[in-house]
């Protein structure tokens, strides 16, 4: 059976950009792949992050993930920390991972932006995904489209290490994307983000959806209610392709072009399609958030099963790369 890893960030609420363009595919693919899911603390702590909260949005994040239909009878549930594996992998990754690779990534010409100086973990970021993949030897990894740059680094990190090491030890991940591959936020603008404070997140009550959709930003040529629209331009369209049914998305571009519906009104029927999708997720949330302890022992039965893999990984890359080994000479 393939192999495919995937991870999401407890740096926020699990949002409609990740669920569309990943997580959904996830739920799928556990019906047919080895799925290995990770929630990526040790990324998310490449940008600003309260201390405080990052223990509560990393179970957050499993809650989510769960109640979004992540199955760990199907699928294997983790917590990158967990697992120490991953960072020495990811170690041994930047010997072989050239600076000026890491310096020419999208999101780390964007993340970089908002800091005020630049951190070596912004830059090594896809160096420890490459880790995480690479160390189940993952074939296939679902991702939004902002991720395929990165994956296309892990495979030039897998064959530079191969070369140097063993030829056709770390398999070359392909990314798996879904036609959802970039959702963009209410700001009209930007990606989708659980840094931008431009999301949706998939366990909001209708009425917090309500709030947050109702200033979201629309065609720009639009300014009076009377206005003709081109949905084509506006981000609320977009986001009706997702959720509603294909006579109402026709109905939604009519009633646009020729100013029937107001703004607001497109905006009240995709609250409501939104809330009603989610409303069996958000049920299965609040019934796992009563009861914590369920959702410990997934993980740690999770991380378990992927320490078995990642540390027979790291037991041969080891040995290939000539380290003494600690089991023979040395109390671990
Ligand atoms: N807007 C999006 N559209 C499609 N896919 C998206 N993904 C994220 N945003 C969108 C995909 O969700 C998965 C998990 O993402 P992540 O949390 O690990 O990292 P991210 O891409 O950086 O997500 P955020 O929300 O933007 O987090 P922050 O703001 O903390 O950096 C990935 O597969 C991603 O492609």
């Amino acid at each position: 059976m393939r192999r495919v890893f995937s991870g999401i960030q407890p740096s926020g609420e699990l949002h409609l950009g990740n669920y569309l363009g990943a997580v959904r595919n996830w739920v799928d693919m556990q019906n047919e792949y080895d799925c290995f899911f990770c929630i990526v603390d040790y990324h998310a702590i490449t940008q600003d992050y309260e201390a405080a909260k990052l223990h509560p949005r990393t179970l957050d994040m499993a809650v989510s993930l769960l109640a979004a239909g992540i199955d760990p009878e199907r699928a294997v549930l983790f917590v990158q920390s967990h697992v120490l594996e991953h960072t020495e992998l990811a170690w041994v990754f930047t010997t072989v991972t050239p600076i000026g690779e890491l310096e020419r990534m999208t999101q780390f010409k964007d993340k970089s932006r908002r800091q005020e100086s630049v951190l070596a973990g912004l830059l090594n970021y896809p160096v420890l995904q490459a880790a995480d993949v690479l160390l189940y030897k993952a074939q296939m990894v679902p991702v939004g489209e902002d991720q395929v740059q990165h994956i296309e680094l892990m495979r030039e990190i897998a064959r530079k290490w191969n070369a140097r090491y063993g030829e056709g030890f770390f398999p070359e991940p392909q990314p798996a994307i879904t036609h959802a591959r970039r959702i963009i936020g209410l700001d009209g603008q930007a990606k989708m983000s659980k840094s931008l404070d431009n999301t949706i997140g998939i366990n909001e009550s209708a009425e917090s959806i309500w709030q947050h959709l109702r200033p979201a930003v629309t065609d720009p040529a639009r300014v009076k209610k009377s206005d003709p629209g081109t949905p084509e331009k506006c981000n609320i369209y977009s986001l009706h392709q997702h959720f509603s049914p294909e006579e109402m998305i026709q109905e939604v571009a009519e009633k646009c072009r020729t100013a029937g519906w107001g703004c607001l009104d497109c905006k009240k029927v995709l609250g409501e399609k939104i809330a009603a999708t989610f409303a069996p997720f958000r049920e299965r949330a609040a019934e796992l958030r009563a009861d914590p302890e369920t959702v410990f022992e997934i993980l740690r039965d999770g991380a378990d099963r992927a320490r078995a893999v990642a540390e027979e990984t790291m037991r041969e890359v080891r040995e290939r790369m000539g380290f003494m080994p600690a089991d023979q000479y040395a109390r671990r």
